[in-house]
C-alpha cells in the first residue's frame, strides 16, 4: 500500500490541532501507520528542505520548524500521497480552499500547520530521513 510522510509543524502542535489533523486523515480512510513527536534539529531540517536552499524564505522556514515540537507520521493507503496533498490544500493561504487543513487553519505561507510529501520519490526519501529503515 502506498505510504507518505506527513509532519504536523510547531504551529499545529501549539494551536492544539494535532487531533484535528489526525481526525481528518482517518476520516478520509487513510491509516496512521507510524507516529512520533520530536523537536527537530537544524541538521535534519536542512536535509528535509534541501530543495529550497537559497530561496528567500529558507532561513525563516528552518528557524520556524525548529522552534518547537512536531508530530511525524507515516500515512498509508491507496493514493495516499495525492490524497494527503488534497487534504492539506495549497501552500498559499490565500489560495487554500475552505475544507482543507490549510484553508481552514493557516494564514501564512510559512506557518501552515502541516507538511505532506509531494511525490513518490519525496515520500520515500522523507520517510527514510525521519523514520530510518525500520
Ligand atoms: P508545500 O509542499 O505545499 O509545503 O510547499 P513548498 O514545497 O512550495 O514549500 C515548502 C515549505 O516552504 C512550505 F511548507 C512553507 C515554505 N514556504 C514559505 O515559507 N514561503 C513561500 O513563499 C513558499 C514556501
Amino acid at each position: 500500500m502506498e505510504k507518505t510522510f506527513v509532519m504536523i509543524k510547531p504551529d499545529g502542535v501549539k494551536r492544539k490541532l494535532v487531533g484535528e489533523v489526525l481526525k481528518r486523515i482517518e476520516a478520509k480512510g487513510l491509516s496512521i501507520e507510524k507516529i512520533s513527536m520530536t523537536s527537530p534539529d537544524r541538521r535534519i531540517l536542512v536535509e528535509h528542505y534541501r530543495e529550497h536552499e537559497g530561496k528567500s524564505f529558507y532561513n525563516d522556514l528552518i528557524e520556524f520548524v525548529s522552534s518547537g515540537r512536531v508530530v511525524l507520521l507515516q500515512v498509508g493507503g491507496e493514493g495516499s500521497i495525492k490524497i494527503m496533498r488534497s487534504l492539506i490544500g495549497d501552500t498559499d493561504p490565500v489560495c487554500a480552499s475552505p475544507g482543507t487543513i490549510r484553508g481552514d487553519f493557516a494564514n501564512s505561507k510559512t506557518e501552515n500547520i502541516v507538511h505532506a510529501s509531494d511525490s513518490e520519490s519525496s515520500a520515500t526519501r522523507e520517510l527514510k530521513l525521519w523514520f530510518g529503515d525500520d
